[in-house]
């Protein structure tokens, strides 16, 4: 029975992907910020999948919280094969000469360096018994550009990149790395983007059906049950109706 760790699984990709793969029969490691959400999926996997779940409740921004949690792990949760780094945000929508210092911080503290932090942790476990997988959750903003994101899309491009070093110096270790990279998905990720403003993040998926949560799990199960010869390194999947960052055909 293998072992995974996901980040950010309070709500939206994280959550699903986490019940998608206590179904698939993963013992499940659950992060999160906000302790009551993560209690409540605890108590869904555990009576639902009947599989073995712990939380780890702590902001990965945070370097000596994130080693604390992991050294904190019981003995039976300790050897982790799936890394899923997910924890993620994007914060202000104004064009950079008008945007926030604090939402810079916020994205390249979580996406980035809570990535690294995570993923440092993790890793040692993966060498010393020559195998792991770690899926990053990146976006179709590490591959695009567009107006008011050149923070956020600085962070899923060093997030690419990240993800793309990770598997050159791994792969000796028979570790595999991939990324997922999503366009537009209706979860809590606009109305964090807008500071809470619900009407302006239901506006962003107006006249067209975006992704949702479990096409995220979807994905997430098909690189997963690949054979061990194979690794998908990366996956690029949007909205039927979006073509890229810029064109998005609404009813
Ligand atoms: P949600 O806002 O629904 O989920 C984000 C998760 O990240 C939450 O569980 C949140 O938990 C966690 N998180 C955020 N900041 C921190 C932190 N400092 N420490 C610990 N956990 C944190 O959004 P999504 O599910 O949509 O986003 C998941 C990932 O997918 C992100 O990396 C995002 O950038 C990426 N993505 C999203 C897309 C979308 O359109 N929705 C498209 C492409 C990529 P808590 O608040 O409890 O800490
Ligand atoms: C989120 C997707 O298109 O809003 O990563 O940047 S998008």
């Amino acid at each position: 029975m293998k072992t995974a760790l996901i980040t950010g699984a309070t709500s939206g990709f994280g959550r699903a992907i986490a019940l998608r793969l206590a179904a698939l029969g993963y013992h499940i490691i659950i992060t999160g910020r906000r302790n009551e959400h993560l209690q409540e999926l605890k108590n869904v996997l555990v009576d639902e999948f009947s599989v073995d779940v712990h939380t780890l409740c702590f902001d990965v921004r945070n370097n000596n919280a994130c080693t604390i949690a992991i050294q904190s792990l019981p003995e039976n949760f300790k050897n982790i094969d799936l890394l899923v780094n997910n924890a993620g945000l994007a914060a202000g929508t104004s064009p950079f000469q008008e945007s926030d210092l604090n939402d810079y911080d916020q994205m390249i503290d979580t996406n980035v360096k809570g990535l690294l932090y995570m993923t440092k942790l993790i890793v040692p476990g993966m060498i010393e018994k020559q195998s792991g997988h770690i899926i990053n959750i990146s976006s179709i903003a590490g591959i695009e550009v567009y107006p008011n994101g050149s923070v956020y899309c600085a962070s899923k491009h060093a997030v690419n990149a990240i993800t793309k070093g990770l598997r050159i110096d791994l792969v000796k270790y028979g570790i595999k790395v991939s990324s997922i990279s999503p366009g537009m998905a209706e979860t809590e990720f606009s109305v964090v983007r807008y500071h809470g403003d619900e009407e302006k993040a239901k506006a962003v998926y107006a006249g067209f059906t975006p992704l949702n949560a479990d096409d995220i799990a979807d994905t997430v199960e098909f690189i997963v049950t690949r054979p061990d010869h194979v690794s998908i390194n990366d996956i690029q999947i949007n909205p039927s109706q979006q073509a890229n960052t810029y064109i998005t055909h609404r009813n």
